[in-house]
């Protein structure tokens, strides 16, 4: 599309409305006032969306008239993005992920639009309250963490660093659930988020691809099951959402899959006369996409994951393969055409969709189609927690895609001969590696499939790749080691700086130029300023208007008062034993016992900040919860300590509310135990925030340090090989014993003393700390955390110390940006270049 068709385009639009307000008079209703180019931007989507006066809505259609006015905005590029793709025949990268964390988009999008100055204004032009109207937007919440929201950064950068790219999910009707808190325990609530539609997507049902299953599906118990046997086939309906790239330059797609039951052309022989029951088996089919498995910490009995998970990968390669047809009829050109990159194993069965297209419908040899597949899939792993590595049941391939586990068997049977061959006699190396798990049950090993299947495998910050080679897939890393590689992640400054911290964006840009936006190794320029008095007050300054900011909004929606001038401390994730928000609770503990014995006591006033979500069939998370809370409430009910400390979990923890608490944090709680988290992001949105780190030397917050200096941050406890080293003879009692402070805090938990209403509530806590050995190593911890916490608040005592440390935080969180990675994602492993927009 030229500029000229949009000149076209744009008097066809207004003469589009003489025309309607022709009709209109026509027939009688009398002429409507939309004139102006102000109307036909934001008006028109409310008088003919919604057939109302423009004074007669609310705030919700408000918003789906400002956001369509955006997409409208946008829409002429997206197409001239996808034509100039096509026409360049440029090599594209898939990122096939179940999860798409994505949050809100209308002010992301007007922000990367470059519209972040207009749009308020002619807000106020008309009267609308602006913040009102961005609050009506619901969160697209189609992830748990750190593995969607990443797809979600990844996304952005592409976009704006104009890489042909396109992102497939699944079109989650329900994303992850709503968190409310009764009496301190977690309950879960669906979130229907699509109720209202949705104004970015735009379905395109005539692109729908078919997938065959040799399975159906019915309701059982009030859920869906897979039920084997019974051959079915379902539709694919993909739905698009613009990804806009900073500038407006590129607009790329996430293409998201619904399940949707065959159209039968002759539904009343299919049915065999039962109308109503095929009816209720179409209903079935389609629940398929219905909602996100809400549990990030286990695989276990998920039968129906595993179809979403097949559905994925089929839609999506149906999909790129007829895309790649269209302009190329030679299959040896796929690696030159298409990377595709696994989010997880979670989309491993591409390994052997692609495996069996290309021997069963292209109809080449074994040798090309294992060539084609290893060159054009790239695996990215992110965890090294054994129970979240995937293994399917060798009987559920059996079942549900019989041919899909002959190709298991096929690449397994070739890669033992290659083991055998380099490790003559070392059978136990053969079971090791071998894709099936032996047992009482065989399982299909998804990790494995993705590495033996896929050019490169990297994990998500050095410590992790490193670990990942040397223990967890030792053996492959030894027979492949050219595949391995790391990748450290990163996160987009557009949505977690410029967007969500106006004030500091303002400082930074006013001090060294708006570079940083597109470049964040610019911020090395803030280094020498962080020196300087003048901006050690505007950055405390800036902070502080977070601060207000994040207050007044709390206040506003939830009756609770902070103290802007107390210490904000956060602690904002999935709740799990492994990220130690127990060893973070444990702390406030001890502290607060301090206060109470010796009230005189000097500590800054402290507002220690919990949030994150349990699975829903993780117990102990859920009792780590309640224990926050009654720790929270405990404290709040002490005299003592008002205006001194406070614990506040905040419910519903999502993207949403992320962009608000960050900017306002002063420290950040980065604790997990070292060897267990494979990267995190949020620290790095705290560092590029201005927060400052109290953690363990664990996944990406080792590199942060690295390039902060260690003495600009707070770090402290075991180290990964100190952990491992130590595990043999680690003994919690020992701690209990020979640490009063510990073994008084534990016990005032032990005797009810924070659950004199439900006595024994806490008694899994105990169990974890004490007769089941601390796995998580909290105790061994305790002590050097509360040593670092005491630094943290003679730090504190200094303000201008403290801006200083802040200020080289953000100096030095250049490489943290999700465009370093995607730079490393493109040349090593996609060997992709830019392709910008043009027009033809
Ligand atoms: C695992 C599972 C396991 C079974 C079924 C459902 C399900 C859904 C999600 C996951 C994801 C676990 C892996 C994960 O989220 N890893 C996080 O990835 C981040 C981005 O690389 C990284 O920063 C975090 O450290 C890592 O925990």
């Amino acid at each position: 599309m030229n500029p000229q068709t949009l000149k076209k385009s744009e008097a066809a639009s207004s003469n589009h409305h003489a025309d309607i307000q022709q009709l209109i008079r026509q027939y009688g209703c009398g002429p409507v006032p939309i004139t102006g180019v102000e109307h036909a931007f934001y008006d028109r989507h409310i008088v003919f969306d919604n057939v109302m006066s423009p004074n007669a809505v609310g705030a919700r259609e408000r918003f789906e008239a400002a956001a369509r006015s955006i997409r409208d905005i946008l829409s002429q590029r997206w197409i001239a993005t996808e034509e100039t793709y096509q026409r360049e025949d440029a090599k594209r990268v898939y990122y096939l992920s179940m999860e798409f964390l994505i949050g809100r988009s209308l002010i992301n999008n007007i922000t990367n639009l470059l519209l972040a100055q207009l749009i308020p204004k002619f807000a106020e032009r008309k009267d609308l309250d602006w913040h009102e109207l961005l609050e009506e937007e619901p969160d697209a919440g189609l992830g748990n963490g750190g593995l969607g929201r990443l797809a979600a950064c990844f996304l952005d950068s592409m976009a704006t660093m104009q890489i042909p790219a396109m992102g497939y999910g699944l079109r989650y009707e329900y994303g992850i659930f709503k968190q409310i808190i009764q009496d301190g325990w977690q309950k879960e609530q669906p979130d229907n988020w699509l109720r209202r539609g949705d104004p970015w997507e735009v379905a395109r049902p005539h692109e729908k691809v078919e997938v065959s299953l040799n399975c159906s599906f019915e309701v059982c118990g009030g859920s869906l099951r897979a039920v084997p046997g019974k051959e079915s086939r379902l539709i694919g309906v993909p739905y698009d959402r613009p990804i806009v790239g900073f500038g407006g330059k590129t607009i790329n797609t996430l293409r998201l899959w619904e399940a949707a039951a065959h159209d039968y052309f002759n539904f009343e022989e299919f049915s065999g006369g039962d109308f109503v029951g095929a009816v209720a088996e179409t209903l079935e089919a389609e629940s398929l996409t219905r909602v996100l498995y809400p549990d990030d910490s286990t695989s276990k009995g998920q039968g129906l994951r595993f179809v979403q998970e097949y559905f994925l990968v089929a839609c999506s390669l149906a999909d790129l393969i007829r895309r790649f047809r269209q302009s190329n009829d030679d299959w040896n050109l796929l690696p030159e055409k298409a990377a595709i990159q696994l989010n997880d194993t979670h989309p491993t069965m591409s390994v052997l969709e692609l495996m069996r297209i290309l021997l069963d419908d292209a109809e080449l040899s074994w040798e090309k189609a294992w060539d084609l597949t290893q060159r054009t899939l790239g695996y990215t792993n992110h965890t090294l927690l054994p129970e979240a590595l995937e293994k399917w049941p060798v009987e559920w391939f059996r079942a549900l895609l019989p041919r899909h586990l002959e190709i298991i068997y096929e690449i397994n049977g070739r890669l033992l001969i290659d083991v055998r061959t380099r490790y003559p006699g070392d059978e136990e190396k053969v079971q090791r590696i071998s894709l099936i798990e032996e047992g009482e049950t065989q399982h299909v090993r998804m990790a494995n499939l993705a590495i033996v299947g896929s050019h490169c495998t990297n994990g998500v910050a050095a410590i992790h790749s490193r670990l990942l080679r040397t223990h967890t897939v030792k053996d492959l890393a030894e027979m492949f080691p050219e595949r391995f590689s790391n990748k450290t992640n990163g996160v987009t400054q557009r949505r977690w700086l410029q967007m969500c911290n106006p004030t500091l964006s303002k400082l930074i840009t006013d001090a060294i130029g708006d570079s940083w936006v597109t470049d964040l190794s610019e911020l090395e320029k803030l280094r020498p300023l962080a020196e300087d008095r003048g901006m050690q007050d505007e950055f405390r300054h800036a902070k502080r208007c977070a601060k207000v900011a994040f207050a007044d909004w709390l206040h506003r929606t939830t009756g609770e008062v902070v103290d802007p001038d107390s210490i904000f401390d956060c602690q904002i994730k999935r709740i799990h034993e492994y990220k130690r928000q127990l060893l973070n609770a444990l702390r406030v503990l001890i502290l607060y016992r301090r206060l109470r014995e010796n009230p005189t006591l000097e500590m800054a006033p402290r507002t220690f900040f919990f949030s994150g979500k349990a699975a829903p069939a993780y117990r102990l998370a859920k009792v780590i919860i309640k224990f926050i809370n009654n720790l929270a409430g405990t404290i709040d009910g002490d005299p003592l300590m008002r205006g001194r400390m406070k614990v506040l979990f905040l419910p519903d923890y999502c993207v949403s509310q992320a962009e608000r608490l960050i900017p306002a944090s002063d420290v950040s709680n980065q604790i997990s135990t070292a060897g267990f988290e494979a990267s995190g992001t949020s620290n790095m949105k705290f560092m590029m925030n201005g927060a400052l780190t109290l953690g363990t030397r664990d996944g990406a917050t080792i590199e942060m340090a690295e390039a902060a200096g260690e003495e600009n941050f707070f770090l402290f406890g075991l180290t990964a090989e100190q952990v491992a080293d130590s595990r043999s003879y680690y003994n919690p009692y020992w701690h209990y014993e020979h640490e009063k402070e510990t073994r008084d805090a534990l016990d005032m938990i032990f005797t009810n003393q924070l659950s004199c209403y439900e006595p024994g509530a806490f008694s899994p806590i105990r169990d974890a700390l004490l007769s089941r050995g601390d796995y998580y190593m909290h105790l061994a911890d305790l002590g050097s955390y509360l040593e670092a916490d005491l630094l943290v608040r003679e730090l504190y005592a200094d303000p201008h110390a403290w801006a200083r440390k802040a200020l080289l935080n953000v100096a030095s969180s250049g490489k943290f940006s999700s465009d370093r990675t995607i730079a490393e994602y493109a040349a090593d492993i996609w060997k992709v270049e830019p392709c910008p927009v043009t027009f033809d």
